[in-house]
């Protein structure tokens, strides 16, 4: 089913929020609350809404969700008792929970503005939303979150239309738009697309061509095969240096060569001996070593945002990385990779028909890893695409098997959508146990026993 978007629709929605919230912003409002979520997407956009407000002269207070409890306890700290229209919300990047949301701020009298492009969830009737919220989602208008339009390009447009020198802040957005889309800049769509141009037409980046090794843009041609995760680079990834040297050695390429400046013929001896591919990717001219690459600068913000908030926040200002920030890259990148190695050569899958169970535990793969490696397995298609991927193994503390569940998008398309929340909602009723998530991503915790069924089961639950 291919919806094709109705963009008279979405902007429509768009440039009355923008009206209104222009027209209250010199009459009304005093002060702003901004909320946003706690990834690169997400930071971006905070970035984005922040500096719109200082053009514009209007006070602000900023908050990140990370939506670890309800929006009913998060904003329980956050509203006051004392209800006044001179104060708005706006959030970023995150809010499109509504059946939580509408009954909260229905009973409000400030404004607020959600620019979102996260799923909404079904029920909703998008005509009879309060009359004080100002709802601008892109995908109730046909449009993919993903692909078309990222939060923070979302949050630059409505900012733009407000203060077009919000131009100037155009290279935050292609932060966010790298830390959401994991893809290559020539395959952007959409909004997306059209933003990321006129980025560039405005030399507020740079756009260049080349080998693609996300992850390790940064470094050296040996480092890169072996830490890339985008793509995964089998045979190198996660492996020890020599069989990388060697490798590099026995074409003729310097290993210490950095990644961006090997020339086309090096790039076309890697490409005839690997499955890589050259494409298009970002840099940040007014930034300095691993900040000026946009995808690298993005994976940062989403590794610290889980760690460290205030350092995440405090890195999208500066111009060069701390020592912190760049060891915990490292540590990060490093594990990841050799997680990866060591699912698809050495840890047994059990595999049926439908889906692909790996056992990470028993010290595999530790278990604060177990999101990641199981996501980007997926990216990568480690595993046959068609399979929904289970990866996990049993939880320590509570005696429980964790789950990370994946499936890919190849996956949804050839299952008319039904993806992993909906899976997870059937284990749930026929095994018990406790999880949710979105179409790509989710968790749950079963007893032992119930493991146990749901892999004999799990073709017919599927
Ligand atoms: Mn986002």
């Amino acid at each position: 089913m291919v919806k094709i978007p109705d963009q008279n629709k979405f902007l429509e929605a768009l440039n009355n929020a923008v009206d209104i919230f222009t027209d209250n912003s010199k009459n009304l409002y005093n002060n702003i609350i901004a909320i946003s979520h706690n990834d690169a997407d997400g930071i971006s956009s905070l970035e984005i809404i922040q500096n719109l407000l200082h053009k514009i002269r209007l006070s602000y207070d900023y908050f990140i969700y990370n939506r670890s409890v309800s929006w009913a306890n998060y904003l329980s700290g956050i509203l006051s008792k004392t209800q006044s229209q001179k104060k708005a919300f706006i959030f970023t990047d995150i809010g499109s929970n509504l059946a939580e949301l509408i009954p909260i701020i229905s009973k409000r009298k400030e404004h607020f503005y959600i620019l979102d492009h996260h799923e909404v969830e079904d029920g909703i009737d998008f005509d009879d939303l309060p009359e004080n919220l100002f709802f601008v989602n892109p995908t109730i208008y046909g449009y993919d979150g993903l692909d078309h339009i990222a939060g923070a390009t979302l949050a630059f447009m409505f900012a733009k239309k407000i203060q077009p020198s919000i131009m100037k802040q155009g290279w935050l957005t292609v932060i966010g738009i790298a830390g959401d889309s994991l893809k290559s800049m020539d395959k952007l769509q959409s909004f997306n697309k059209e933003v990321y141009q006129e980025i560039i037409d405005e030399d507020l980046i740079e756009d260049n061509e080349g080998l693609i090794l996300f992850g390790s843009m940064h470094d050296s041609v040996k480092n890169g095969l072996k830490n890339s995760i985008l793509p995964f680079v089998t045979g190198f990834g996660g492996e020890n240096d020599n069989k990388v040297k060697n490798f590099l050695n026995s074409i003729e390429i310097n290993p210490n060569k950095r990644v961006i400046d090997l020339d086309l013929a090096e790039i076309q001896k890697i490409l005839n001996q690997t499955k890589l591919n050259t494409g298009h990717y970002a840099l940040l001219p007014q930034k300095q070593g691993l900040l000026k690459f946009a995808f690298e600068h993005a994976l940062l913000l989403n590794i610290l945002s889980f760690k460290n908030i205030s350092a995440a926040l405090s890195m999208i200002q500066q111009r060069s990385i701390t020592r912190y920030a760049k060891n915990i890259y490292s540590e990060y990148i490093v594990n990841l990779t050799r997680n990866m190695r060591s699912i698809s050569s050495e840890i047994p899958h059990f595999e049926t028909k439908k889906a692909i169970f790996i056992n990470a535990g028993d010290g595999k793969i530790p278990p604060s890893n177990w999101s990641d490696t199981a996501s980007f397995s997926t990216v990568n298609e480690l595993f046959d695409p068609n399979k929904m991927l289970f990866l996990g193994g049993l939880e320590k503390k509570t005696q429980m098997i964790k789950l990370s569940i994946r499936c890919s998008r190849k996956y949804l398309e050839n299952n008319n959508n039904f993806g992993v929340n909906k899976i997870i909602s059937r284990i749930k009723e026929s095994l018990g146990g406790s999880g949710g998530g979105h179409k790509l991503a989710g968790g749950i915790r079963l007893s032992i026993p119930s493991y146990n069924l749901l892999k004999q089961k799990i073709d017919n639950i599927i």
